[in-house]
């Protein structure tokens, strides 16, 4: 069976929003919605596997939201909406708890990151965490999603899921006349510099909104003083850039600040190295911290026009929720009636 083109992505509002969020996945999402049916999630279900205080998430997941359309997403065009508002995402997780083994979430980089040493007092939802991602993804049956390279285990996870699913229920899927496979393979989409930026206070770190140190990530709300500090303060080792890709080799930091500039600039890492090879940081850091606040000044002003009417941002989220629930809620019948709920 073929599936129709269909991108998803999610992104948590569990706190500020930094370049990394915005390399690896949102400036992403603009221009697909040239080419593909689009629906864009600010997945605060996701969110609450780790403590938030209500205030600070319903405040997030505005932000978030203001941040999706500064960037160029259209609510006209794409589905942008909040989990929590299409209650078949946490029913599809609940059918896919059942469908995913215990061993496939220990095995998950995420759950031993955050969850760390005392994983006993971690919550129930973070080690299920990939199986409402998948419940995301497949409710919609998307066929592509574009995320950060650190989202890729997820997606494996996201397309056994769906295998399993598709090869458990097989008998009842061809029965009922839902053709041969239920659910699509979907795939990632990780390419391009940036994938995976890294913390600017340490390059074997990636850069996350819930590391403790504020100067590890340039926010999109960072106003220029306050971004060009943080690239002046980054950690860098004292030789000069090297002229080609292999001379990063062993320099974490230096490469990850190479990346980014070649991500802000449009440009290879080949043709950075090309312009910047021979030079210092004292000559990079400013040139990196100009391309930095020409693309994220003018975002931060648009997301702060947006969060000015904060009624508009709730309407546009409401309408999309609406629209999405059109989907989840045909997907979900037809899941109900193939597992043998009756009703
Ligand atoms: N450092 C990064 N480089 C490139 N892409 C990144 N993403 C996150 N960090 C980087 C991408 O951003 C999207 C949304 O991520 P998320 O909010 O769902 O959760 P996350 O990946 O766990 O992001 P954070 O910022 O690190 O949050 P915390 O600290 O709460 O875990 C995804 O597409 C992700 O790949």
């Amino acid at each position: 069976m073929s599936f129709a083109p269909r991108v998803f992505s999610g992104i948590q509002p569990s706190g500020d929003l930094h370049l990394g969020n915005y390399l690896g996945a949102i400036r992403r999402f603009v221009p697909l919605q040239e080419t593909h049916d689009c629906v864009y999630c600010v997945v605060d279900m996701h969110a609450i596997t780790v403590w938030q205080n209500p205030e600070d998430l319903a405040r997030s997941t505005l932000e978030l939201t203001a941040a999706y359309l500064a960037a160029g997403l259209d609510p006209k065009r794409a589905i942008i909406f909040n989990q929590s508002q299409v209650v078949e995402h946490a029913e599809l997780a609940w059918i896919f708890n059942c469908i995913a083994r215990m061993g496939w979430m220990q095995r998950m980089t995420q759950w031993k990151e955050k969850s760390g040493k005392n994983a006993e007092a971690a919550s129930l939802g973070l080690f299920a965490y990939p199986s409402l991602m998948a419940a995301d993804i497949l409710l919609y049956k998307a066929t592509h999603v574009p995320v950060g390279e650190d989202q890729k285990q997820h997606l494996e996870l996201t397309r056994d899921v769906a295998q399993k699913f598709n090869n458990d229920f097989s008998e009842w899927i061809a029965k009922k006349g839902y053709g041969e496979n239920f659910f699509p393979i979907t795939e990632p989409m990780i390419s391009g510099p940036a994938m995976r930026v890294m913390s600017l206070k340490d390059g074997t770190k990636k850069m996350s909104k819930s590391d403790p140190a504020d100067t590890s990530r340039i926010l999109l709300t960072d106003d220029a003083d306050t971004i060009a500090k943080k690239i002046r303060r980054a950690t860098t080792d004292p030789e000069p850039l090297p002229s080609e890709p292999k001379g990063l080799a062993g320099r974490a930091e230096a490469a990850n600040l190479v990346e980014i500039y070649a991500a802000l600039a449009g440009i290879s890492v080949e043709d950075t190295l090309k312009a910047f090879g021979g030079k210092g940081f004292g000559v990079f850091k400013p040139a990196l911290a100009e391309v930095a606040v020409a693309e994220i000044a003018p975002l931060a002003e648009r997301m702060r026009r947006y969060l000015d009417a904060p009624d508009e941002i709730r309407a546009i989220l409401a309408d999309g929720a609406a629209r999405a629930r059109v989907i989840a809620q045909k997907t979900m019948r037809e899941v109900r009636d193939i597992v043998g709920f009756v009703g």
